[in-house]
């Protein structure tokens, strides 16, 4: 019956996935309790399912006041705001989003790298101000036949290697390993990639192994006039030292939907003109969040009919 079937919710998602959880299922909202703490005491022992976005997951202590829960459902793909190592040990299952954001996603890195490169933010300006009738625009940086360097090949990384090809791009990436199948230019590690590349795009899941794995020697190694692009995770990013690369001339520009710190973005990065900045949306489409919100549902739905889960990792 609905009433022993209870999903607790971390952080709002789209209506239509909160109206759909909470036709089926009990839901309650933790984000819209004054006090978590009393709440999670009074309801933790009924809670069976946890959802919550990829980019906020769900802390151990939340976890540690549900004793019945089987799985987190993420809405999204990135699982480095949860735990895996204690989930697995209390053996609660964990599902991603997994394949119907990776065109999205990759649309935005190619959107960012294209309004980088071509100022585009900048000559939007340019013309809403007026100053076009008295003078002429500045000279930008052409993306096609340039080469790109794809941090992180997997399904995102390789869709955003389909589209750069689009644009007669060379393409370069690091993974642990070449990919089979894949006939693009496998560098063994991420300063060669970053040394070789006119465009640097990150697509990394994120992780302590990789916790600002992107720092001052990584810009100290890429060409002047190159381009960092991030729509993995601002974790893998060294920030004060992405600025102070900025700032100094150490590399052209930036493209980023991720911050170490979301929503706060540091003014340093605010007060630059060759940063191109996104709220975080790559995957913000209706297209893609309806997806992801059927697939999130489908989960929930699965583990309480005591189905096989279909998109269950580890
Ligand atoms: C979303 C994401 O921003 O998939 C991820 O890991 O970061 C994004 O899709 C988030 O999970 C939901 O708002």
């Amino acid at each position: 019956t609905k009433t022993n079937q209870t999903v607790l919710l971390i952080a709002p998602v789209v209506d239509s996935l909160l109206d759909r959880l909470s036709t089926a299922f009990t839901v309650h909202r933790l984000y819209e309790q004054a006090d978590a703490e009393a709440f999670l005491q009074r309801v933790g022992a009924d809670i069976q399912v946890v959802v919550t976005r990829g980019d906020i997951g769900v802390t151990h202590h939340v976890l540690e006041a549900l004793p019945q829960v089987g799985l987190v459902a993420l809405f999204g793909v990135g699982t480095d705001a949860v735990d895996l190592n204690y989930t697995r040990k209390r053996n609660i299952a964990v599902t991603i989003t997994s394949g119907v954001l990776t065109q999205g996603v990759a649309d935005l890195a190619m959107g960012l790298l294209l309004a980088g490169a071509r100022q585009l933010c900048q000559g939007d300006r340019f013309v809403r101000e007026g100053r076009w009738l008295i003078s002429a625009p500045a000279l930008a940086t052409q993306v096609s036949g340039k080469r790109i360097g794809i941090f992180g090949m997997g399904n995102i990384g390789q869709a955003i290697a389909r589209r750069a090809s689009g644009f007669d791009m060379e393409i370069l990436y690091n993974d642990r390993q070449p990919i089979v199948g894949l006939d693009y230019h496998w560098c063994a590690d991420l300063h060669t990639l970053a040394h070789e590349s006119d465009f640097l795009v990150i697509a990394a899941s994120a992780g302590a192994a990789n916790h600002k794995l992107i720092d001052a020697s990584v810009f100290n190694v890429m060409p002047k006039h190159a381009w960092l692009i991030n729509i993995a995770r601002g974790s893998l990013v060294d920030e004060t030292a992405l600025i102070h690369a900025l700032q100094n001339g150490v590399i052209a520009g930036a493209g980023l939907d991720v911050y170490e710190d979301e929503p706060n973005v540091p003014a340093g990065l605010i007060a630059l003109d060759n940063v191109v900045l996104q709220p975080h949306v790559a995957s913000a489409t209706h297209e893609t969040r309806q997806k992801m919100s059927d697939v999130v549902y489908a989960n929930v739905a699965a583990y309480f009919a005591q189905a096989p889960l279909p998109n269950v990792i580890a």
